[in-house]
């Protein structure tokens, strides 16, 4: 054999050798590849014997290559045992790797909801089984709808109730109209213009008020709107429908009460407040000393509202409220301070899934 003979050789067997390897997927298999290769009387063995059939001066390059072609084989052989004897393992057909079916598997983090997401499902649920409609409106409103249409007027001192935070920019007719709104009250009115009555609606959604926090305020918050209208409606049927609410959400235990309160939109108007989860009424930092904790505002829709969406308000009735998502999460789950909501705390939110 001269030397150019030996090399082609040698290549041919190194290409089999890998060939035939990449193959294997069990160590009975890998066990005959070592034998047919590297054994006693295998290819690469054989390689090693026929350098003595070389003229002299081509035995010492044959033989390096021959045996550097053993270590490359030999230290495969290794890794292949080592892979496939560590595990009951699955060879992959093209690739290096090794997929071990036997190894556990990776748990999949799975999020949870919000517990102002939670809040807000379980609320519309109790309303939805009164015979309410969830419906969703905008988040960016027309001052007209924010304000004007829920007798509201511009300039009027009432506006400063509602710290707003205008959206800047500009109308054809110089006048900047949109905000975000600062309640989910404007939902009424674009309810009632899109539907002759009777209504019943519950609208939860984002809403955005230019003011300080603290342990119970929020810049952004959520609030579900309640709107029902039709003939012969009474504020019997607003204060039954809200204490069924309060019940079912929070238990017999809690009480609710219900105050006189002014909102230009409701005529007589309430504020509805639950007793304090903390002190059970007694007082302390969380409802201000005072025993309770407001949750919303309510009253029957002012007859001026009505009118305005073209309702007559001689032949019909309605009442309203608006309430606050997070303080019905905070009385019912004994959270202390609204900023835990918006903090993105996992550890406070982990509580909840
Ligand atoms: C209103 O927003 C009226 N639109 C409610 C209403 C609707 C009255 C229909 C009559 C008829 P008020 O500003 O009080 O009212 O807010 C209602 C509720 O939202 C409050 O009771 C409180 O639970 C919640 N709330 C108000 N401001 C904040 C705030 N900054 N952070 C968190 N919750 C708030």
């Amino acid at each position: 054999m001269d030397k150019k003979s030996y090399i082609e050789i040698r290549a041919q067997i190194e290409q089999k050798a890998l060939s035939t390897l990449s193959q294997i997927g069990t160590l009975d298999e890998l066990e005959s590849w070592r034998i047919d290769t590297l054994g006693r009387n295998g290819t690469v063995t054989g390689l090693l014997r026929g350098i003595s059939d070389l003229p002299v001066d081509g035995r010492k390059e044959a033989g390096s290559q021959a045996n550097s072609l053993k270590d490359v084989l030999t230290k495969k052989y290794e890794a292949y045992k080592a892979d496939i004897g560590s595990s009951a393992s699955i060879r992959t057909r093209n690739g290096p790797s090794f997929l071990d079916v036997t190894l556990p598997g990776r748990n999949i983090a799975l999020g949870s909801l919000h517990p102002t997401t939670a809040a807000v499902r379980e609320i519309c649920r109790v309303f939805e089984s009164m015979g309410f409609q969830t419906i969703e409106g905008p988040e960016v409103e027309l001052d007209t709808y924010n304000f004007q249409k829920l007798n509201i007027p511009k300039e009027h001192p009432a506006r400063d109730m509602w710290n707003s935070l205008w959206i800047d920019r500009e109308l054809a007719d110089g006048s900047r109209p949109l905000l975000l709104r600062t309640h989910t009250s404007p939902m009424q009115i674009r309810t009632m213009e899109s539907q002759p009555p009777p209504v019943r609606v519950v609208v939860p959604g984002k809403t955005y008020r230019y003011e300080a926090t603290d342990a119970t305020h929020e810049w952004q918050f959520c609030q579900i709107e309640g709107l029902a209208v039709d003939k012969d409606i009474t504020f019997a049927n607003l204060k039954a429908t809200l204490e069924e609410f309060a019940k079912r959400i929070f238990g017999d235990k809690r009480k609710a009460r219900f105050r006189c309160d002014f909102f230009p939109f409701v005529e007589p108007g309430a504020e509805v407040s639950i007793d304090c989860f903390k002190c059970e009424g007694n007082g302390c930092p969380v409802c201000g000393n005072t025993g309770w904790i407001e949750i919303m505002g309510a009253g029957m829709v002012h007859p001026k509202v009505l009118a305005g969406v073209g309702y007559d308000p001689e032949i019909y009735s309605g009442f309203a409220w608006g309430m606050g998502a997070e303080r019905i999460a905070m009385l019912k789950h004994g959270i202390d301070d609204i900023r835990h909501f918006y903090s993105n705390d996992m550890k406070f939110l982990k509580q909840f899934s």
